[in-house]
């Protein structure tokens, strides 16, 4: 099948998913052309049947803001003309959805009825796409889709929660390619970061309001009065400065390491012993199933769909939002039992695989069956 992708290129899990999707897609026989303003951070090689298509909005002066989603409904129109594309999928509702809702209405005065996917992920519908100056449009474009996904049945109820949604929504949780973690502790140069003696935490995330980075560090100032501990802090964004200024404040800024936007999370993650997700909401928590796959357990908020990755007791533990004496608690007693701790991670690993690529994305060829029949 011939399939375009449009998706956001950076860093963000529903980036990552959409360019893991596509490649997986690709190494499975179909044709992917990924649609986006720059080149997906995780799509490394264009191979034969993968192409990307980078989306051009021309300045104008009268333009105070650019109009992305013009430029890329007029492109997913020449695009499926010219390349006999099959089927639209698109990651994240806003403006996607909306733009390409707008490509198939084109196409369809040159006779051309092409389905149209939508993968909901998570802050387009309870972050962003429920504010009342978008939620008309996003109401519409779901109602308009022929197929709707989401990342997790905490997020469907959401969706049908906060819009008026008519449509039938199908999960189709998110996914890792568990067999590049297979080896992840092998050679694992653990002595780089830490000595012998302390346990290593680990957070990654875009560092934006919603993910709490504060209470990362107040649950590690707690852990680390305690035992000798390292923190590594990775990706970047709006909270970072604060979150820097913090770790000097409560005086752990040496066993601190901001590593910034990295593409060696898996390194990262095969030194660490613990993930850190305080998250305020998460429609699924994409870096806590990446932890896991690399056999991390994950001390999680038990908001949104995180409690359908992270399983309280097993892989690791749920608290509530904003309880970091009862994240610092679970730390501690899981650092310091290193029976429970090779267990934890063991589990972690062994639930990670349920949601392996090769169980996941016949889910969404198959979605791509109900869109065309
Ligand atoms: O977490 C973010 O802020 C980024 C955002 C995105 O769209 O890239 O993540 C959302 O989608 C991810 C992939 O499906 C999910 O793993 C995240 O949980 C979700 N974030 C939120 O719901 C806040």
């Amino acid at each position: 099948m011939k399939i375009a992708i449009v998706c956001y290129p950076t860093y963000g899990g529903s980036g990552v998913v959409a360019t893991e999707l596509g490649i997986s897609l690709a190494e499975r026989g179909h044709e992917v052309h990924f649609v986006s303003y720059k080149q997906p951070v995780r799509l490394q090689s264009l191979a034969g049947n993968i192409h990307f298509h980078e989306v051009h909005v021309p300045r104008y002066p009268l333009f105070h803001f650019q109009p992305y989603e013009l430029a890329l409904s007029s492109m997913l129109v020449e695009m499926v003309k010219l390349h006999q594309i099959e089927l639209l999928h698109v990651h994240y509702a806003i403006p996607h959805a909306y733009a390409a809702y707008m490509a198939k209405q084109m196409l369809k005065e040159n006779g051309i009825d092409i389905p149209l996917v939508t993968t909901l992920h998570g802050s387009d519908i309870t972050l962003v796409g429920s504010h009342p100056f978008y939620k008309p449009a996003v109401t519409f474009s779901i109602n308009n889709s022929d197929v709707v996904t989401a990342v997790s049945k905490d997020l469907r109820s959401d969706t049908f929660n906060l819009f008026d949604v008519h449509k039938e929504i199908h999960v189709v949780p998110n996914f890792i390619n568990i067999s590049r973690y297979d080896n992840i502790r092998v050679n694992c140069e653990r002595g780089s970061v830490a000595a012998a003696h302390e346990v290593i935490l680990t957070h990654v995330s875009n560092f934006r309001p919603v993910k709490r980075v504060l209470d990362v560090v107040e649950a590690f100032a707690k852990i680390r009065a305690q035992m000798p501990a390292k923190l590594l802090m990775v990706g970047d964004g709006p909270d970072r400065l604060v979150a820097e200024n913090r770790c000097r404040e409560l005086n752990v800024w040496e066993d601190v390491v901001f590593y910034g936007k990295t593409n060696e999370v898996s390194k990262i993650l095969c030194y660490t012993d613990l993930l850190l997700l305080p998250s305020q909401t998460e429609s699924f928590g994409l870096a806590a199933l990446e932890a896991m796959a690399a056999a991390t357990p994950v001390i999680s908020t038990n908001t949104g769909g995180l409690p359908e990755v992270n399983i309280h007791g097993e892989t690791g533990y749920l608290t509530a939002v904003g309880d970091v004496d009862a994240m610092a608690k679970h730390a501690i007693a899981l650092l310091s039992d290193k029976e429970k701790l090779t267990l934890f991670k063991h589990q972690a690993y062994e639930y990670a695989c349920r949601f392996d690529v090769h169980k996941i994305v016949p889910a969404y060829e198959s979605m791509y069956q109900k869109a065309l029949g």
